[in-house]
Protein backbone atom coordinates (compact mmCIF):
# COMPACT_ATOMS: atom_id res chain seq x y z
CA UNK A 1 0.00 0.00 0.00
CA UNK A 2 1.30 3.26 -1.09
CA UNK A 3 1.00 6.56 1.42
CA UNK A 4 -0.35 9.33 -0.50
CA UNK A 5 1.21 12.73 -0.35
CA UNK A 6 -1.21 15.09 1.02
CA UNK A 7 1.11 17.92 -0.33
CA UNK A 8 0.44 16.81 -3.71
CA UNK A 9 -3.27 16.03 -3.35
CA UNK A 10 -5.83 18.92 -5.49
CA UNK A 11 -7.09 21.17 -2.46
CA UNK A 12 -11.23 20.34 -2.38
CA UNK A 13 -12.85 24.09 -1.99
CA UNK A 14 -16.48 23.53 -0.14
CA UNK A 15 -19.56 23.64 -2.19
CA UNK A 16 -20.42 27.25 -3.59
CA UNK A 17 -16.91 28.53 -3.30
CA UNK A 18 -14.57 29.71 -5.69
CA UNK A 19 -12.54 26.62 -6.75
CA UNK A 20 -11.32 27.89 -9.99
CA UNK A 21 -8.87 30.36 -7.87
CA UNK A 22 -7.23 27.61 -5.88
CA UNK A 23 -5.73 26.06 -7.85
CA UNK A 24 -2.96 27.63 -9.47
CA UNK A 25 -1.58 28.73 -5.68
CA UNK A 26 -0.92 25.33 -4.71
CA UNK A 27 3.07 25.37 -6.11
CA UNK A 28 5.85 24.80 -3.40
CA UNK A 29 4.48 23.52 -0.66
CA UNK A 30 5.90 20.13 -0.09
CA UNK A 31 6.82 19.51 3.92
CA UNK A 32 4.54 16.70 4.13
CA UNK A 33 5.63 14.97 0.87
CA UNK A 34 9.30 14.77 2.41
CA UNK A 35 7.98 13.51 5.70
CA UNK A 36 6.51 10.32 3.71
CA UNK A 37 9.63 9.46 2.62
CA UNK A 38 11.50 9.77 6.23
CA UNK A 39 9.72 8.91 9.53
CA UNK A 40 12.87 11.56 10.68
CA UNK A 41 11.60 14.61 12.56
CA UNK A 42 12.33 17.82 10.76
CA UNK A 43 12.65 20.83 12.70
CA UNK A 44 12.61 24.31 10.83
CA UNK A 45 14.95 27.08 12.53
CA UNK A 46 15.88 29.83 11.63
CA UNK A 47 17.85 31.30 14.78
CA UNK A 48 19.88 28.69 15.95
CA UNK A 49 20.50 28.72 20.07
CA UNK A 50 23.51 31.09 19.52
CA UNK A 51 21.83 33.90 17.94
CA UNK A 52 22.87 32.69 14.32
CA UNK A 53 20.83 33.40 11.29
CA UNK A 54 20.63 29.80 9.21
CA UNK A 55 19.30 29.89 5.82
CA UNK A 56 16.06 28.10 4.65
CA UNK A 57 15.08 27.32 0.85
CA UNK A 58 11.71 26.96 1.72
CA UNK A 59 10.38 29.84 4.66
CA UNK A 60 13.09 32.16 4.35
CA UNK A 61 11.08 34.38 1.83
CA UNK A 62 8.53 34.61 4.23
CA UNK A 63 10.35 36.80 6.67
CA UNK A 64 12.79 38.44 3.80
CA UNK A 65 11.55 41.78 4.52
CA UNK A 66 11.98 42.11 8.33
CA UNK A 67 13.37 44.97 9.32
CA UNK A 68 15.53 46.00 11.93
CA UNK A 69 13.11 48.08 14.08
CA UNK A 70 10.64 44.79 13.38
CA UNK A 71 13.17 42.26 15.35
CA UNK A 72 13.17 44.80 18.02
CA UNK A 73 9.38 44.86 18.27
CA UNK A 74 9.91 40.82 18.23
CA UNK A 75 12.02 41.15 21.44
CA UNK A 76 10.02 43.84 23.53
CA UNK A 77 7.03 41.55 22.70
CA UNK A 78 9.03 38.44 24.06
CA UNK A 79 10.18 40.37 27.17
CA UNK A 80 6.97 42.23 27.91
CA UNK A 81 5.19 39.14 28.11
CA UNK A 82 7.73 37.54 29.84
CA UNK A 83 7.92 40.16 32.14
CA UNK A 84 3.71 40.42 32.66
CA UNK A 85 3.92 36.78 33.29
CA UNK A 86 6.01 36.95 36.17
CA UNK A 87 3.87 39.58 37.71
CA UNK A 88 0.95 37.10 37.66
CA UNK A 89 2.70 34.04 38.79
CA UNK A 90 3.92 36.57 42.11
CA UNK A 91 0.40 37.72 42.26
CA UNK A 92 -1.15 34.18 42.38
CA UNK A 93 1.85 33.66 44.90
CA UNK A 94 0.70 36.45 47.23
CA UNK A 95 -2.86 35.75 47.29
CA UNK A 96 -4.44 37.98 44.54
CA UNK A 97 -5.29 35.10 42.09
CA UNK A 98 -6.53 32.05 42.41
CA UNK A 99 -4.14 30.22 39.97
CA UNK A 100 -2.00 31.40 37.13
CA UNK A 101 -0.77 29.08 33.88
CA UNK A 102 2.40 30.65 32.97
CA UNK A 103 3.67 30.79 29.47
CA UNK A 104 7.59 30.55 30.32
CA UNK A 105 9.80 29.31 27.47
CA UNK A 106 6.49 29.47 24.85
CA UNK A 107 7.39 33.15 24.27
CA UNK A 108 8.53 33.03 20.91
CA UNK A 109 5.83 30.36 19.56
CA UNK A 110 3.46 32.72 21.02
CA UNK A 111 4.56 35.87 19.24
CA UNK A 112 6.20 34.32 16.53
CA UNK A 113 2.64 33.33 15.34
CA UNK A 114 0.81 35.51 16.93
CA UNK A 115 2.32 38.54 15.18
CA UNK A 116 1.99 36.26 11.94
CA UNK A 117 -2.20 36.79 12.27
CA UNK A 118 -3.73 39.84 10.57
CA UNK A 119 -5.85 42.26 12.45
CA UNK A 120 -9.55 39.74 10.77
CA UNK A 121 -8.05 36.73 11.27
CA UNK A 122 -9.66 34.66 14.20
CA UNK A 123 -7.48 33.45 17.18
CA UNK A 124 -9.13 30.66 19.45
CA UNK A 125 -6.62 30.53 22.55
CA UNK A 126 -6.07 27.61 25.25
CA UNK A 127 -5.40 29.34 28.55
CA UNK A 128 -1.91 30.12 28.31
CA UNK A 129 -1.95 32.25 25.26
CA UNK A 130 -1.00 35.57 26.75
CA UNK A 131 1.73 36.33 24.44
CA UNK A 132 -1.13 35.93 21.40
CA UNK A 133 -3.08 37.74 23.53
CA UNK A 134 -0.80 40.04 23.65
CA UNK A 135 -0.05 40.37 20.20
CA UNK A 136 -3.61 40.17 19.81
CA UNK A 137 -3.47 44.04 21.85
CA UNK A 138 -5.93 42.45 24.52
CA UNK A 139 -4.91 44.47 27.92
CA UNK A 140 -2.64 41.79 29.74
CA UNK A 141 -4.94 42.90 32.92
CA UNK A 142 -7.70 42.21 31.27
CA UNK A 143 -6.17 38.50 31.44
CA UNK A 144 -6.60 38.55 35.01
CA UNK A 145 -10.17 38.63 35.80
CA UNK A 146 -10.58 35.12 35.22
CA UNK A 147 -8.09 33.71 36.99
CA UNK A 148 -9.08 36.17 40.27
CA UNK A 149 -12.51 34.85 40.31
CA UNK A 150 -14.09 38.50 39.24
CA UNK A 151 -15.40 37.54 35.71
CA UNK A 152 -16.23 34.98 33.41
CA UNK A 153 -13.41 35.76 30.59
CA UNK A 154 -12.28 39.33 31.00
CA UNK A 155 -12.65 40.57 27.38
CA UNK A 156 -15.16 40.98 24.45
CA UNK A 157 -13.76 38.41 21.77
CA UNK A 158 -15.41 40.33 18.56
CA UNK A 159 -12.97 43.00 19.12
CA UNK A 160 -9.68 41.59 18.98
CA UNK A 161 -10.77 38.69 17.37
CA UNK A 162 -9.45 36.90 20.08
CA UNK A 163 -11.64 34.09 21.57
CA UNK A 164 -12.28 33.83 25.36
CA UNK A 165 -9.52 31.61 27.53
CA UNK A 166 -10.75 27.69 27.12
CA UNK A 167 -10.30 25.15 29.82
CA UNK A 168 -12.08 22.24 28.29
CA UNK A 169 -8.73 20.64 26.66
CA UNK A 170 -8.88 20.78 22.94
CA UNK A 171 -12.73 21.62 22.67
CA UNK A 172 -11.81 24.97 20.86
CA UNK A 173 -10.04 23.46 18.02
CA UNK A 174 -13.56 22.30 16.74
CA UNK A 175 -14.75 26.22 17.88
CA UNK A 176 -12.16 27.27 15.17
CA UNK A 177 -12.92 24.76 12.58
CA UNK A 178 -16.95 25.46 12.57
CA UNK A 179 -16.03 29.16 12.50
CA UNK A 180 -13.28 28.56 9.79
CA UNK A 181 -16.46 26.83 7.63
CA UNK A 182 -18.07 30.28 7.84
CA UNK A 183 -14.98 32.12 7.64
CA UNK A 184 -15.28 30.14 4.23
CA UNK A 185 -18.59 30.32 3.51
CA UNK A 186 -18.73 34.22 3.57
CA UNK A 187 -16.13 34.10 0.86
CA UNK A 188 -13.72 36.28 2.82
CA UNK A 189 -10.30 35.54 2.83
CA UNK A 190 -9.31 35.84 6.04
CA UNK A 191 -7.77 32.71 8.57
CA UNK A 192 -8.21 31.74 11.53
CA UNK A 193 -5.95 30.09 14.07
CA UNK A 194 -6.66 27.40 17.15
CA UNK A 195 -3.85 27.20 19.82
CA UNK A 196 -3.59 23.50 21.90
CA UNK A 197 -1.10 21.31 23.35
CA UNK A 198 0.26 18.39 23.14
CA UNK A 199 -1.80 17.00 25.64
CA UNK A 200 -4.59 18.09 23.89
CA UNK A 201 -3.57 16.36 20.59
CA UNK A 202 -5.14 12.99 22.89
CA UNK A 203 -8.42 14.44 22.58
CA UNK A 204 -11.08 13.51 20.38
CA UNK A 205 -11.85 16.65 19.88
CA UNK A 206 -8.86 17.76 18.01
CA UNK A 207 -9.14 14.38 15.63
CA UNK A 208 -12.78 15.48 14.59
CA UNK A 209 -11.13 19.16 13.83
CA UNK A 210 -8.65 17.44 11.77
CA UNK A 211 -11.15 15.58 10.03
CA UNK A 212 -13.80 18.11 9.51
CA UNK A 213 -11.37 20.94 8.57
CA UNK A 214 -9.68 18.77 5.78
CA UNK A 215 -12.69 17.85 4.21
CA UNK A 216 -14.04 20.85 3.95
CA UNK A 217 -11.13 22.60 3.29
CA UNK A 218 -11.61 25.18 6.10
CA UNK A 219 -8.73 27.92 5.86
CA UNK A 220 -7.85 27.03 10.01
CA UNK A 221 -4.49 26.64 11.31
CA UNK A 222 -3.92 24.10 13.86
CA UNK A 223 -0.87 25.49 16.42
CA UNK A 224 0.34 23.03 18.77
CA UNK A 225 2.63 23.81 21.34
CA UNK A 226 4.16 20.91 22.05
CA UNK A 227 5.96 21.85 25.10
CA UNK A 228 6.96 18.35 26.31
CA UNK A 229 4.66 18.27 28.97
CA UNK A 230 0.37 17.71 29.61
CA UNK A 231 0.92 18.47 33.35
CA UNK A 232 2.97 15.49 34.59
CA UNK A 233 2.30 13.60 31.16
CA UNK A 234 5.63 13.29 28.70
CA UNK A 235 4.50 13.89 25.29
CA UNK A 236 5.97 10.04 24.74
CA UNK A 237 2.61 9.11 26.54
CA UNK A 238 0.22 11.41 23.77
CA UNK A 239 1.94 10.28 20.53
CA UNK A 240 4.19 7.33 18.60
CA UNK A 241 4.90 9.47 16.02
CA UNK A 242 5.93 13.08 16.15
CA UNK A 243 2.75 15.28 16.55
CA UNK A 244 3.02 17.39 13.07
CA UNK A 245 2.98 13.99 11.12
CA UNK A 246 -0.13 13.38 12.27
CA UNK A 247 -1.41 15.85 9.95
CA UNK A 248 -0.54 13.53 6.79
CA UNK A 249 -3.56 10.65 7.94
CA UNK A 250 -6.06 13.53 7.90
CA UNK A 251 -4.64 14.70 4.37
CA UNK A 252 -3.14 18.33 4.92
CA UNK A 253 0.50 19.00 5.76
CA UNK A 254 2.36 19.22 9.43
CA UNK A 255 5.66 21.19 10.05
CA UNK A 256 7.73 20.86 12.95
CA UNK A 257 9.20 24.41 13.91
CA UNK A 258 11.67 25.10 16.43
CA UNK A 259 8.98 26.79 19.26
CA UNK A 260 12.10 28.67 20.41
CA UNK A 261 12.94 30.43 17.70
CA UNK A 262 10.35 33.60 16.82
CA UNK A 263 11.79 34.26 13.59
CA UNK A 264 11.28 30.60 12.59
CA UNK A 265 7.54 30.16 13.98
CA UNK A 266 6.78 33.46 12.05
CA UNK A 267 7.92 32.55 8.80
CA UNK A 268 6.21 29.34 9.33
CA UNK A 269 2.75 30.51 10.56
CA UNK A 270 2.77 32.96 7.82
CA UNK A 271 3.17 29.95 5.56
CA UNK A 272 0.41 28.58 6.98
CA UNK A 273 -1.84 31.22 7.73
CA UNK A 274 -1.39 31.96 3.83
CA UNK A 275 -2.59 28.83 2.04
CA UNK A 276 -5.34 29.28 4.89
CA UNK A 277 -6.29 32.23 2.82
CA UNK A 278 -5.63 30.99 -0.78
CA UNK A 279 -7.88 27.99 0.12
CA UNK A 280 -5.53 25.51 0.65
CA UNK A 281 -7.18 24.13 3.58
CA UNK A 282 -5.88 23.62 7.10
CA UNK A 283 -2.24 23.28 8.29
CA UNK A 284 -0.74 21.40 11.24
CA UNK A 285 2.01 23.65 12.72
CA UNK A 286 4.16 21.52 15.74
CA UNK A 287 6.15 24.06 17.93
CA UNK A 288 8.89 22.41 19.53
CA UNK A 289 9.34 24.24 22.48
CA UNK A 290 9.12 23.67 26.76
CA UNK A 291 7.18 24.55 29.75
CA UNK A 292 9.73 26.18 31.88
CA UNK A 293 7.78 26.58 34.92
CA UNK A 294 4.71 24.00 36.49
CA UNK A 295 1.78 23.68 34.53
CA UNK A 296 -0.05 26.07 36.75
CA UNK A 297 0.98 27.32 40.34
CA UNK A 298 -0.94 24.74 41.09
CA UNK A 299 1.33 21.90 40.11
CA UNK A 300 4.75 21.00 41.43
CA UNK A 301 6.95 19.98 38.32
CA UNK A 302 9.41 18.68 41.43
CA UNK A 303 6.98 15.37 41.36
CA UNK A 304 7.68 14.54 37.97
CA UNK A 305 10.94 15.54 36.15
CA UNK A 306 14.42 16.39 36.72
CA UNK A 307 16.53 19.88 36.77
CA UNK A 308 18.82 18.43 33.71
CA UNK A 309 15.72 18.70 31.64
CA UNK A 310 14.83 22.45 32.20
CA UNK A 311 18.76 23.68 32.09
CA UNK A 312 18.76 21.74 28.54
CA UNK A 313 16.04 24.11 27.16
CA UNK A 314 17.24 26.60 29.30
CA UNK A 315 20.58 26.95 26.71
CA UNK A 316 17.91 27.07 24.18
CA UNK A 317 15.79 30.41 25.51
CA UNK A 318 13.89 32.25 22.97
CA UNK A 319 14.35 35.90 24.46
CA UNK A 320 18.71 35.16 24.81
CA UNK A 321 18.96 33.85 21.27
CA UNK A 322 17.02 36.90 19.45
CA UNK A 323 19.14 38.80 21.84
CA UNK A 324 22.16 37.37 20.98
CA UNK A 325 21.17 38.08 17.34
CA UNK A 326 20.29 41.36 17.59
CA UNK A 327 23.81 42.64 19.52
CA UNK A 328 25.80 40.36 16.94
CA UNK A 329 24.20 42.26 13.81
CA UNK A 330 24.22 45.90 15.23
CA UNK A 331 20.34 46.10 15.71
CA UNK A 332 19.98 47.11 18.96
CA UNK A 333 22.04 49.30 21.91
CA UNK A 334 22.34 49.28 25.93
CA UNK A 335 20.18 52.21 25.43
CA UNK A 336 17.46 49.80 23.95
CA UNK A 337 18.09 47.13 26.42
CA UNK A 338 17.99 49.76 28.97
CA UNK A 339 15.07 51.30 28.01
CA UNK A 340 12.52 47.99 27.44
CA UNK A 341 13.65 47.38 31.61
CA UNK A 342 11.87 50.00 32.73
CA UNK A 343 8.92 49.41 30.05
CA UNK A 344 9.23 45.93 31.93
CA UNK A 345 8.83 47.19 34.99
CA UNK A 346 6.21 50.00 34.48
CA UNK A 347 4.04 47.11 33.13
CA UNK A 348 4.35 45.06 36.08
CA UNK A 349 2.93 47.65 37.94
CA UNK A 350 0.34 48.63 36.04
CA UNK A 351 -0.85 45.14 35.85
CA UNK A 352 -0.33 44.67 39.88
CA UNK A 353 -2.36 47.58 40.77
CA UNK A 354 -5.04 47.18 37.82
CA UNK A 355 -5.48 43.69 40.02
CA UNK A 356 -5.77 44.97 43.07
CA UNK A 357 -8.20 48.05 41.79
CA UNK A 358 -10.54 44.87 40.56
CA UNK A 359 -14.07 45.28 42.48
CA UNK A 360 -15.47 42.13 43.43
CA UNK A 361 -18.49 41.03 41.32
CA UNK A 362 -21.86 40.77 42.70
CA UNK A 363 -22.87 37.32 44.55
CA UNK A 364 -25.68 36.67 42.09
CA UNK A 365 -23.66 37.42 39.03
CA UNK A 366 -22.98 33.81 38.32
CA UNK A 367 -26.32 32.31 38.30
CA UNK A 368 -26.97 35.64 35.36
CA UNK A 369 -24.46 33.99 32.47
CA UNK A 370 -25.49 30.25 32.27
CA UNK A 371 -28.47 30.10 29.99
CA UNK A 372 -30.37 32.72 27.87
CA UNK A 373 -33.81 32.75 28.86
CA UNK A 374 -33.43 31.38 32.41
CA UNK A 375 -33.26 27.95 33.86
CA UNK A 376 -35.26 26.26 36.53
CA UNK A 377 -32.64 24.73 38.27
CA UNK A 378 -30.94 27.79 37.69
CA UNK A 379 -33.40 29.85 39.61
CA UNK A 380 -33.63 26.96 42.97
CA UNK A 381 -30.10 27.25 43.67
CA UNK A 382 -30.21 31.02 43.18
CA UNK A 383 -32.94 31.18 45.70
CA UNK A 384 -30.89 28.76 47.84
CA UNK A 385 -28.14 30.89 47.54
CA UNK A 386 -30.16 33.83 48.26
CA UNK A 387 -31.19 32.17 51.55
CA UNK A 388 -27.59 31.40 52.64
CA UNK A 389 -26.51 34.69 52.33
CA UNK A 390 -29.78 35.91 54.41
CA UNK A 391 -28.59 33.31 57.13
CA UNK A 392 -25.39 35.54 57.64
CA UNK A 393 -27.45 38.65 58.24
CA UNK A 394 -29.42 37.06 60.93
CA UNK A 395 -26.66 36.24 62.53
CA UNK A 396 -25.29 39.75 62.68
CA UNK A 397 -28.15 41.07 64.24
CA UNK A 398 -28.02 38.75 66.92
C1 LIG B 1 -11.40 17.75 28.63
C2 LIG B 1 -10.41 17.99 29.72
N1 LIG B 1 -9.76 16.95 30.28
C3 LIG B 1 -8.85 17.16 31.27
C4 LIG B 1 -8.61 18.43 31.72
C5 LIG B 1 -7.57 18.66 32.81
N2 LIG B 1 -6.37 19.27 32.22
C6 LIG B 1 -6.13 20.59 32.31
S1 LIG B 1 -4.69 21.04 31.55
C7 LIG B 1 -4.38 19.45 31.08
C8 LIG B 1 -3.13 19.12 30.31
C9 LIG B 1 -3.06 19.78 28.99
O1 LIG B 1 -1.81 19.59 28.41
P1 LIG B 1 -1.41 20.22 27.02
O2 LIG B 1 -2.52 20.04 26.06
O3 LIG B 1 -0.10 19.67 26.64
O4 LIG B 1 -1.31 21.79 27.31
P2 LIG B 1 -0.31 22.57 28.28
O5 LIG B 1 -0.99 22.66 29.61
O6 LIG B 1 0.96 21.81 28.34
O7 LIG B 1 -0.16 23.92 27.69
C10 LIG B 1 -5.39 18.59 31.54
C11 LIG B 1 -5.38 17.13 31.33
C12 LIG B 1 -9.32 19.51 31.12
N3 LIG B 1 -9.12 20.78 31.49
N4 LIG B 1 -10.22 19.26 30.12
MG1 LIG C 1 1.76 20.50 26.89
Amino acid sequence: MTVESTAARTPRRSAGSKAGTTGTKRTTRTPAKKDAKSNEPQLVQLLTPEGKRVKNAEYDKYVAGITPDELRGLYRDMVLTRRFDAEATSLQRQGELGLWASLLGQEAAQIGSGRATREDDYVFPTYREHGVAWCRGVDPANLLGMFRGVNNGGWDPNSNNFQLYTIVIGSQTLHATGYAMGVAKDGADSAVIAYFGDGASSQGDVAESFTFSAVYNAPVVFFCQNNQWAISEPTEKQSRVPIYQRAQGFGFPGVRVDGNDVLGVLAVTRWALERARGGEGPTLVEAFTYRMGAHTTSDDPTRYRGDEERQAWEAKDPILRLRRYLEASNHADEGFFAELEAESEALGKRVREAVRAMPDPDHFAIFENAYADGHALVDEERAQFAAYQASFADEGGN
